[in-house]
């Protein structure tokens, strides 16, 4: 091909111009910098000029900002580490860690699920080209660190999960929630249905329905959805549970989503309606007679060749890039809150699994930016005295958009 980009294409019905890796250049452009701009001034205040050798002066001698990636200490995206947790509410957004795998039924080893996604964060800087949006520059994210679990007892453990999703709630922040097996899907919508005044639906990526009573004469990992649909504002009815199926799972998991009816989504029928459609399909229920979606991501939808490194593996499941389609699809409907579960680094050979869970979360906050639900583009406008992801002061997120913190608490 000898054309200039600008010339007509001879392919036809072609413009240049219309593609979304052009068009999404020319908006990255239009972001600010200046956050980024602060986060390196910072560093080069704390961190020692570079040695006299080193040309960039913007390089210190002790790493004190994003670069080196594999440098530093992992808090997720190398946010600041909130350890006075009485702070969580200057930032849009609080990174919680769960490292509890008590519920585990087969596999092992999610308790070691945030730090592992904490670790491969730090191969992203915030800025996504798909959505042209700039996390470090456009949101205040913190580390709140991990949950004090109780590894000896499960209901002690919900307790404290209960606790601190609460806490949070109540503060006005933005939960990303990292697990951990997916028992804690039960204390973290319990932790966020009580500090909400109205229903909240639920749209539940996993293969496995997860809606039996108990296991094993307790509260596993397959379970959750039998509790949490207890709860008096989050109804059966506002369940979509999508990706279900494989040959593990409880017979008796089904009859009961049969008898509270909640909706299934097989991958049989994300094949046949399109995934788009299917998701729009479960955005309609999940959201009927609610005022808020919340989102619970079990990594093990995606297919167990791509994702080996869970609880519970099964074939025949997502794609990434589709499972991460349907997650910005729901991000962008609004959601009040996210987890993510069912990492297991010991089975995780090459942190593919951590780093699929490290996307779903950056996905999901992108187009909320993208979407102005929160961030510098949210129509809530900044609050003063705010830290961006590197430590800089930046802008906030009214939470009263979607949470009255003087709403009647429940349960
Ligand atoms: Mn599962």
């Amino acid at each position: 091909m000898n054309t200039t980009p600008d010339e007509p294409s001879k392919v036809e019905g072609f413009d240049r111009r219309s593609l979304q890796g052009v068009a999404n250049l020319d908006l990255l452009a239009e972001i600010p910098t200046d956050v980024h701009e602060k986060s390196s001034a910072r560093s080069l205040k704390l961190g020692l000029e570079a040695a006299d050798s080193i040309e960039d002066r913007t390089i210190t001698t002790f790493s004190r900002g994003p670069q080196p990636a594999f440098a530093g200490i992992k808090t997720f995206l190398k946010a600041p580490y909130c350890e006075d947790i009485s702070e969580v509410d200057q930032f849009d957004v609080a990174f919680l860690g769960i490292p509890f795998d008590t519920g585990t039924t087969y596999r092992p080893g999610t308790r070691f699920g945030p730090q592992s996604v904490r670790n491969i964060s730090a191969l992203y800087d915030g800025y996504n080209l798909d959505l042209a949006v700039d996390l470090q520059q456009e949101i205040s994210m913190c580390d709140a660190g991990d949950v004090f679990v109780i590894p000896g007892n499960i209901e002690k453990t919900f307790d404290q999960i209960d606790k601190a999703v609460s806490y949070i709630m109540q503060k006005g922040t933005f939960p990303v929630i990292v697990g951990g097996d997916h028992s804690i899907g039960y204390p973290t919508v319990r932790g966020i249905a009580k500090n909400f005044d109205g229903n909240i639906g639920i749209v539940h990526f996993d293969r496995h329905i997860d809606i039996m009573e108990k296991d094993m004469d307790e509260r596993m990992h397959t379970t959750h959805y039998y509790h949490a649909t207890n709860i008096p504002n989050v109804r059966p009815e506002n369940l979509v549970q999508i990706g279900i199926g494989g040959w593990y799972g409880a017979r008796h998991g089904l009859k009961v989503a049969r008898e509270r009816d909640t909706t299934v989504i097989t991958i049989g029928d994300l094949e046949n309606m399109g995934i788009d459609k299917a998701v729009e399909a479960a955005l309609e229920i999940a959201w009927k007679g609610c005022d808020a979606v919340y989102l619970s991501f079990d990594i093990d939808v995606v297919d167990g060749g791509i994702a080996p490194g869970t609880g519970s593996p099964e074939p025949g499941g997502l794609i990434p890039r589709e499972a991460l389609k349907a997650l910005r699809q729901v991000a962008a409907e609004g959601i009040i809150g996210m987890e993510v579960v069912e990492i297991s680094p010991p089975y995780d050979t090459s942190e593919s699994t951590a780093q699929l869970g490290c996307r779903a979360i950056l996905d999901v906050l992108g187009t909320m930016v993208k979407t102005e639900q929160i961030g510098s583009r949210s129509a809530k406008g900044k609050r003063p005295g705010t830290q961006g992801i590197h430590g800089e002061p930046l802008g906030g997120w009214d939470p009263k958009s979607i949470l009255d913190p003087e709403a009647t608490r429940r349960g």
